[in-house]
């Protein structure tokens, strides 16, 4: 056997973010780049010898050669099994289902999920435990300390074998098994969900559109929608995986997907459309002219999950992330269950769903989850809206209009504003900090001031503390505002403003989200001097 033993040294700034690290592709191609933080996770999690790792991407321009380099340096730090999704492909909840049920003793997965793809765009790396879910941030921690002392890494001098063929190949001592992305992930779904009744609502001629977005759940809603499910041919579009996501942006909102919502807004619309992002673990939800925003998909599913066969026993308790709409919290408090409010990223729901104290999670940015797997899953979330459907035989929209008429609106909307000037940002940040302490009572244009604090979470299973996760402030009357940075940008900095109106008067149940918001937008503007900070007159996102 020939391991090389590279000398390296440390390279600034591999600190993962939210989801792992995420850099420019051509960063990441820097000779050495990908290998040192590599050889960081398998340095920080106590070394992977005789390890099972799973390893996977959502197919972005550099997954393939990027999945050789980390099978040559897992065999050379002496893993005993790699198993790899044919074609180097797995879609995140599909890994992480693979590392629960093999088992293997984690995984690691190649994405910049929603962000493009291609030589001047995005990539990323994340590192998943054992019970298949993001690293926590104590491990995270560990890997990014060993960042910071990196003085080589470890590499075989045999080329990996080519990705294309299935079967058991061997590399210098460790075994690589290239199985099928989508069988053992598609065979859960239908232990899930009642098949047979969405089966029976196709054939009753119901219509939708998938948008796979040239991602990597294309194969994924090709065999389970079309080949298994029966849903006519075409159903899915945009199916074909491509290296840079047919040049778009995977990002499953009316933006990005406005493709797909063009079709749900035309004349001839079919009854439901839906779509998931780069890696396959976010969605978005759309009926006949009726946009479901994530917050309130999430309180939809909560409330009625239990006509799917997998939860018809009832949900624990269910978990949002603290920027979502407190439209899930008020689901569970009808049913006397517990809700979570956890920092934003999908790590934080990990103890929470191993404990069994939560059955399902999401996050305002689309991305619904249950404990099935340890990811937020996409198409996991339009397979459960399906099963609801086909027993309530009711449209998108007036499934809305009951929810909101027994639960009351939380009109909802994200504002983005991207690459801005970090020093800018941090100085809004800033400047809204410093007024935190007086605010409480204080009238801000037309509204009053209830509450404000900085959020920070500590987690009820480990106790551990996570501090500075977003300034919330709370007016009265149930409306709400979050100013917090985005931890997934590759570029400057990313403002996220988060804003919330409660609305339970039957009469007002049907306005249009930016219309009901106004007085919170106008208040979050004179708060933070958004415009005046960013130099920007609007976001450039919203959602
Ligand atoms: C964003 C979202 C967050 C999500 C994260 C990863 O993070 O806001 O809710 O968990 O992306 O999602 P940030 O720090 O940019 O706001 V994905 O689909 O990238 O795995
Ligand atoms: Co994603």
């Amino acid at each position: 056997m020939s391991i090389q033993e590279v000398p390296t040294q440390p390279i600034a700034g591999q600190k993962p973010g939210t989801s792992g690290l995420r850099k420019k592709t051509r960063v990441f191609m820097e000779p050495g780049y990908l290998e040192n933080f590599v050889q960081a996770v398998f340095d920080g999690i106590g070394g992977i010898k005789g390890q099972t790792l799973v390893v996977g991407g959502d197919g972005r321009y550099f997954n393939d050669k990027a999945i050789g380099t980390i099978l040559r340096m897992a065999a050379a730090n002496g893993a005993a099994r790699a198993i790899v999704g044919q074609g180097g492909i797995l879609s995140t909840p599909a890994a992480s289902n693979l590392i629960r049920t093999k088992p293997a003793d984690g995984g690691l997965i190649l994405s910049a999920s929603h962000n493009p793809g291609g030589p001047d765009e995005d990539f990323g790396l994340k590192y998943n435990g054992s019970n298949g879910g993001p690293a926590s941030e104590g491990v995270t921690a560990k890997i990014h300390d060993r960042t910071l002392e990196m003085d080589r890494y470890l590499i075989v001098d045999s080329a990996a074998p080519d990705l294309s063929a299935l079967g058991a190949f061997e590399l210098e001592g460790m075994v690589v098994e290239i199985i099928d992305p989508v069988a053992d992930y598609a065979a859960m779904m239908e232990k899930l969900f009642d098949f047979d009744a969405i089966r029976a609502l196709f054939k009753r001629g119901f219509r939708m559109k998938f948008d796979a977005m040239h991602a990597v759940t294309g194969p994924y809603a090709q065999e389970i929608l079309e080949t298994r499910l029966g849903a006519p041919a075409g159903t899915v579009m945009n199916g074909t995986p491509s290296p840079d996501f047919g040049g778009g942006h995977p990002d499953p909102n009316p933006i990005w997907a406005k493709s797909l919502m063009d079709v749900m807004y035309g004349s001839d619309a079919p009854d439901f459309g839906a779509a998931s992002d780069g890696d396959g673990d976010r969605n978005m939800i759309v009926g006949r002219r009726c946009y479901v925003s994530p917050s309130d998909s999430l309180a939809v599913l909560a409330d009625l999950a239990h006509l799917a066969p997998g939860y018809s026993k009832g949900l624990a308790g269910v978990a949002r992330s603290m920027p979502t709409s407190g439209a899930v919290d008020r689901v569970a408090e009808a049913k006397g269950i517990e809700s979570f409010e956890t920092p934003t990223g999908w790590k934080f729901f990990g103890n929470l769903l191993d404990a069994g104290r939560v059955t399902l999670c999401g996050e305002e940015s689309a991305g619904t989850g249950s404990d099935h797997v340890r990811e937020k899953d996409g198409l996991w979330a339009v397979l459960l809206w399906l099963n609801i459907l086909a027993h309530k035989d009711l449209s998108v929209a007036d499934l809305m209009a009951d929810h909101w008429a027994r639960y009351g609106r939380n009109y909802y909307s994200r504002h983005d504003y991207e690459a801005v000037d970090s020093q800018a940002a941090n100085g809004l940040m800033d400047a809204v900090r410093g007024q935190l302490k007086d605010l409480a009572g204080k009238s801000v244009g037309t509204l009053t001031v209830a509450q404000a604090d900085e959020f920070a979470y500590d987690d009820p299973i480990d106790q551990s503390h996570s501090a500075g996760q977003g300034i919330r402030i709370f007016f009265e009357g149930g409306g709400r505002v979050v100013f917090r940075l985005s931890g997934t940008g590759t570029e400057g900095a990313t403002l996220r403003v988060y804003l919330e109106q409660l609305e339970t008067d039957p009469a007002r149940l049907q306005i249009d989200p930016q219309t009901a918001l106004a007085e919170i937008i106008a208040a979050a503007d004179a708060l933070a001097g958004i415009t005046e900070r960013t130099g920007r007159d609007a976001p450039d996102v919203i959602t």
